[in-house]
């Protein structure tokens, strides 16, 4: 059975040599030009970065090295016993843009575990910090103090040469993805069970998610453990222009080492914009039951919508930056609910598909947001929240663990085919009055 390292190894010349020949052949081509708007609306739809293992249509929603989720679903390889694919075989694919083979997914799930023992000074760090703090605060130092021990860091000091960088990087994001997951559980123990000195111990034999889940409390649930592993699976990669991916790689551009770059992502996926909104759905679910009582009506749910809105406040959950149709990620979680009786007779899972039914229309009468339909995050809550994981402000924690896998796949890929540091061109509103010739 190939290892992760040698199937790179092998992969990566073919595709230096496609880069190679795109950029002599076509270097000069055209990809769009940029307007004044572009550049005072959050830079929407320049196409500015490269992105290996995943591209987002705004209509059919996000492809993995091609494959839609459901193809996804299809083809990697499940757990003894789960039904929904294992983040460690789509981790191997986002990497490689190879399916991994059962046995390949059974070998890289024992490397990850066996690479996801945190250091003891990793544990004291996390274990000193006050309970009051965000987890995401908490997750961003544990993640950044790993590069202590980082593989790139010390051989960049030592003089590596740069047709070798992928190889620590690749090192290092097994590592970082790894820790992730047991980082997350301590914090979980450490915020609400009172510390992490009960904590029951890795078993090398099972995957990431059913470790991840043991350690936090819940892994005789069998649906949980598979809730965690779609939810992983799902949330590692939305092409390159999401904020905690493209602060991976923008970071990680100054060759500060997979830790530092991951940490980084995490402060950006820490703003309600962006992955805080998977607790705030919950908290506005939590709000409109307390508000018009579970089983409402579609007509108070929409007037529980209308007042939100008139309040100045966004619906968690709804819109997006590209998408203009619902999100195939949250249609995935939702089939997940459906899927499972006891879930789908769940009244705040309930809540979720009332206001699938309800909010798209608002929000077009309302008439601000390009994108009226559900995003990732307005179903996940819910699935963690039935369950039984109510501490929402950890929901993000969980987008963490899994952004990881498809932001350091790509940090790998800009080392493996050298892409220098990013530095786009800013302008002032002089400079840009100049620019066209306005007085
Ligand atoms: N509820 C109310 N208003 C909205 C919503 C919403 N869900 N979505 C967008 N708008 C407003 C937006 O605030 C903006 O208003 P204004 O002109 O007053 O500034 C207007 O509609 C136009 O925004 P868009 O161009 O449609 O959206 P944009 O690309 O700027 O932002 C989001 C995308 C995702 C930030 C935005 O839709 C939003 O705030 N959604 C709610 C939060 C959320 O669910 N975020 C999670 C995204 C997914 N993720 O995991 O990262
Ligand atoms: C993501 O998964 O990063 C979000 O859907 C936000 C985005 O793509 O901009």
């Amino acid at each position: 059975t190939k290892t992760i390292q040698d199937t790179l190894a092998e992969i990566i010349p073919e595709r230096q040599a496609i880069a190679k020949e795109l950029r002599s052949q076509h270097g000069s081509k055209v990809l769009g030009e940029v307007t004044v708007e572009q550049v005072f609306g959050g830079m929407r739809g320049i196409k500015a970065m490269l992105w290996e293992p995943s591209v987002l249509d705004s209509e059919e929603g996000i492809r993995f090295w091609g494959r839609t989720i459901p193809e996804c679903q299809e083809v990697l390889p499940t757990a003894p016993g789960g039904k929904e694919m294992l983040p460690e075989a789509m981790f191997w694919y986002l990497l490689t843009g190879k399916v991994p083979t059962a046995e390949e997914t059974v070998q890289f799930q024992n490397e990850l575990v066996k690479r996801s023992v945190l250091p003891s000074h990793i544990e004291s760090t996390l274990d000193a910090l006050p309970k009051t703090l965000h987890p995401m605060t908490q997750f961003v130092i544990g993640v950044a103090a790993l590069n202590h021990d980082s593989k790139f860091a010390a051989q960049y000091k030592a003089g590596m040469k740069k047709a070798d960088y992928w190889v620590p990087t690749l090192e290092d994001s097994l590592d970082c993805v790894a820790k992730s997951f047991t980082i997350a559980s301590r914090i979980y123990r450490n915020t609400y069970l009172g510390g992490a000195k009960d904590m029951p111990a890795l078993q090398m034999d099972k995957d990431l998610s059913f470790n991840f889940a043991n350690q936090i409390g819940f892994g005789d649930s069998e649906g949980f453990v598979d809730l965690i592993r779609l939810y992983n699976a799902l949330h590692t990669d939305h092409e390159g222009g999401n904020v905690s991916a493209h602060t991976a790689h923008l970071v990680g551009s100054a060759l500060s080492d997979p830790f530092l770059s991951y940490s980084a992502a995490l402060a950006g996926l820490a703003g309600p914009l962006h992955g805080l909104a998977n607790q705030e759905v919950l908290r506005f679910i939590l709000d409109m039951v307390k508000e018009i009582g579970e089983g409402a009506s579609n007509e108070k749910i929409v007037e529980f919508i209308w007042s939100t809105l008139k309040k100045g406040q966004v619906i968690p959950g709804y819109g997006h930056a590209v998408l203009r149709k619902p999100d195939p990620r949250f249609m995935a979680l939702q089939q997940f609910g459906e899927s499972r009786p006891e879930v789908a007779a769940d009244p705040v899972f309930g809540y979720v598909n009332a206001l699938y039914k309800t909010a798209p229309a608002v929000l077009t009468e309302h008439g601000k947001t390009k994108n009226p339909f559900p995003n990732v995050d307005a179903a996940s809550g819910s699935l963690l929240y039935h369950y039984g994981l109510k501490n929402f402000d950890f929901y993000t924690v969980t987008f963490g663990t899994s952004r990881s896998m498809g932001a350091l796949s790509q940090v790998v890929w800009d080392r493996a085919l050298g892409l220098p540091l990013e530095r786009p061109k800013s302008l002032s509103m002089g400079a840009i009055n100049k620019l066209i010739g306005s007085p």
